[in-house]
């Protein structure tokens, strides 16, 4: 199949998602057509079955909001004829669902049918997407799709709930490739980052408010007053500075090493003893997934889907939002213990097995034909 993906290319877990669906796509033999105004950041390879073409949207100071929807669905239009695109994927419904729906119907007007498959990934409908600003418009575009997924039994509750939705929603959970996190990496520097003594502990996310960025240092606050520890924080977002500024009043500025946005993930995870995820919202939760994989235990609240990944008392333990203490009390009992935060490493490495993407990449594939069949 020759296939259209449009997403944010940002570091962000649709954009990842899309990624890495994308390349495993062209491995099975599909031409893929990344669609987007950036080269997405884990693309790093664009070979005979990878295109990537750049959606530009010309500045003109009339506007005050350039139009990026109208270049999308122009560029969408025009790629569609040019490489005979069959099927067009958007990640996240605002606007990539609705640039999609303008799109097909422009190209019907030239007797050409492309059907679209929509996958809604989270805040696209739990924050963003649920705005009386939006909804009207998220509600058109998700309706008419001609396939709709979601990345968790959760989010496809919520949307059901929130939005008045016409059509199927199909689950289909976010993937790993396991050969890219191997839990005894050869080159893992685990000396350079913490003494041998020191347990670390990691968090990774876009450090937004929705993140609770101040609940992974309370609580790492509390676990390296009961033992020699080191936070490694990776990413790079508006809550940043309040988190410095409050390490350095509690003193602890020095065990928190701030990495900034990387593209090196599987190293600083194969170095990590737990991952703390404490979000307020979180239709998956990628990152615990990628934790798991690496063989890292998950300390998380229980918002959204992340229950669907990370198992009470199996491959971590769950929280309500906010309960700092619980959270506490959870970490030590796994960081504490030698023999038994091998057994939640070994546990959460298994749970991921789950989410492998040779199980899940075949459930799109078997979507897209599903929709060109019916279409
Ligand atoms: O977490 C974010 O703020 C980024 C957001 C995105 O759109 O990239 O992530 C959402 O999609 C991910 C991939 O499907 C999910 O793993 C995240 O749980 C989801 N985030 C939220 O629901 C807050």
């Amino acid at each position: 199949m020759k296939i259209g993906i449009v997403c944010y290319p940002t570091f962000g877990g649709s954009g990842v998602v899309a990624t890495e669906l994308g390349l495993e796509l062209s491995k099975r033999g599909h031409e893929v057509h990344f669609i987007t105004y950036n080269q997405p950041v884990r693309l790093e390879l664009i070979s005979n079955n990878v295109h990537y073409h750049e959606v530009n949207v010309p500045e003109y100071p009339l506007f005050h909001y350039q139009p990026y929807e109208l270049a999308l669905s122009s560029k969408l239009v025009d790629m569609v004829k040019l490489y005979k695109i069959d099927i067009l994927h958007v990640h996240y419904a605002i606007p990539h669902a609705y640039a999609a729906y303008m799109a097909k119907k422009m190209l019907r007007e030239e007797g050409i049918f492309v059907p679209i498959v929509t996958t809604l990934h989270g805040t696209d409908i739990t924050l963003v997407g649920n705005h009386p600003f939006y909804k009207p418009a998220v509600t058109f575009s998700i309706n008419k799709s001609d396939a709709v997924t979601a990345v968790s039994e959760s989010l496809k509750n919520d949307t059901l709930r929130l939005f008045d939705i016409k059509r199927e929603i199909n689950v289909v959970p976010n993937f790993i490739d396991l050969t890219k996190y191997h839990d005894h990496f050869n080159d893992c520097q685990r000396s350079m980052m913490a003494k041998p003594e020191e347990r670390i502990v990691t968090h990774i996310s876009n450090l937004r408010p929705v993140k609770r960025v101040q609940d992974v240092i309370s609580v790492f606050y509390n676990i390296q007053k009961e033992m020699p520890a080191k936070l490694m924080l990776v990413g790079e977002g508006p809550e940043r500075e309040k988190v410095e500024l409050r390490c350095k009043e509690l003193g602890i500025y020095e065990k928190v090493v701030f990495l900034g946005k990387s593209n090196e993930i599987d190293k600083i995870l194969c170095y990590s003893d737990l991952f703390l995820l404490p979000s307020e919202a979180e239709s998956f939760g990628l990152a615990a997934l990628e934790a798991m994989s690496s063989s890292v235990p998950v300390i998380s609240s229980n918002a959204g889907g992340i229950s669907e990944v990370n198992k009470q008392g199996v491959t971590g333990f769950l929280s309500n939002v906010g309960d700092v203490d619980d959270m506490t009390k959870n970490a030590l009992y796994i960081l504490k213990d030698e023999k038994r935060l091998n057994t939640f490493k070994a546990n959460a490495r298994a749970e991921a097995k789950k989410f492998d993407l040779h199980t899940i990449v075949p459930q799109y594939e078997a979507i897209y034909e599903d929709t060109l069949t019916k279409c």
